[in-house]
């Protein structure tokens, strides 16, 4: 593993050779959620990458401005007085380190708790009243996109009821997470023709993630066929990704996509994250109205408490569902 000179602190960051600067993800499906076509635009996304650009979504851009702002805010503080809203787990400021395992990454980021459709009460971080307002605000407005775009999966998958998906989010005790991200330029790069790690190949093991970030890309998906390419980014937009438990509903049709996120030498990345998970006893199986005459269900039954857990247990770039294969 390459790593970064210099500082005892970065000594443990991968370095990555990034797809070449052409290999920006040209067949990228952006899917207008205002249209008529969105429900089959989505449930075709899903299936072949596991990932789609959403836009015309609603969520008013001082919604996601005031939110960005404040976060740029709280990750210009002295390093002290982030470390007090620390540490990440299970919620809080967390720097470099990411998960329990030993994996690292060139971010800082703060993981929220997410109650009904605000910020937790039990998570007392951050504590500035203009930054969980903005939270606040954006959190609802964020999981009401998931919904409508879980509700357009289940239409575009042709399946009832409407909510066969969307409840899980919505259901009482659902797990839901916000995170948000900074990736601070990594300027000892600039010029070397490699980058430093952001966050770590991975796929999310919740049912949905929604997200947005500033003017900085930094986001790559890898296809179907292994390649991995960039996603330009953009901060009128949201992205959508599949993750590991709605792979398995769907018996694999949708696919949950691998993604990584690479430092700018030169510019901040700041991203916020909308993690759609189910309660915690719910079964994760495939929904019946998907089987096929005689088909039977690829993974061995589990819960998502049960799955949450293993995905806790495991290092970032592992691959979580293979242990449920049947
Ligand atoms: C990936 C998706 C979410 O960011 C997250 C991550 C979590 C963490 O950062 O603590 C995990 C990662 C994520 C999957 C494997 C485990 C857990 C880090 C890690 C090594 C909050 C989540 O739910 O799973």
């Amino acid at each position: 593993m390459a790593v970064l000179a210099g500082s005892p602190a970065v000594d443990h960051i991968p370095l990555l050779r990034s797809p070449d600067p052409g290999d920006n993800f040209s067949g990228m499906p952006v899917v207008d959620l205002s249209s008529p076509g969105a429900p089959r635009a989505i449930a075709d996304a899903c299936e072949r990458f596991g990932f789609f650009k959403l836009v015309n979504h609603g969520v008013p851009a001082d919604t996601m401005d005031r939110l960005e702002s404040e976060a740029v805010r709280f990750f210009s503080l002295p390093q002290a007085d982030k470390d007090r809203s620390g540490p990440a787990y299970p919620f809080g400021y967390g720097s470099k380190r990411i998960g329990l395992n030993g994996d690292m990454g060139w971010l800082e980021y703060l993981l929220l708790a997410v109650d009904a459709a605000s910020l937790s009460a039990a998570c007392a971080v951050p504590s500035c009243a203009l930054f969980r307002a903005a939270l606040n605000e954006y959190i609802a407005a964020v999981r009401k996109v998931a919904v409508r775009v879980m509700e357009a999966m289940a239409e575009g998958l042709g399946i009832a009821p409407v909510d066969a998906l969307s409840a899980m989010v919505t259901a009482e005790g659902s797990d839901q997470v916000f995170r948000v991200n900074h990736y601070p330029p990594c300027h000892a790069l600039q010029g070397l023709g490699c980058s430093a790690t952001g966050f770590g190949e991975h796929t999310d093991p919740q049912l949905i993630s929604v997200l947005r970030s500033n003017g900085t890309s930094g986001l790559q998906i890898a296809l179907q066929n292994g390649q991995w390419v960039s996603v330009p980014s953009d901060r009128d937009a949201f992205f959508v990704n599949v993750g590991d438990s709605l792979q398995v509903l769907t018996n694999g049709r949708f696919k949950s996509v691998k993604h990584r996120v690479v430092a700018n030498s030169l510019k901040s990345r700041v991203s916020m994250i909308y993690f759609g998970g189910p309660a915690m006893t719910q079964r994760i199986a495939p929904l019946p109205q998907l089987l096929g005459a005689g088909e039977q269900s690829l993974y061995k039954d589990f819960t998502w408490g049960e799955y949450k857990k293993a995905a806790y247990n495991s290092r970032l770039g592992d691959n979580m569902l293979a242990h449920f294969h049947r």
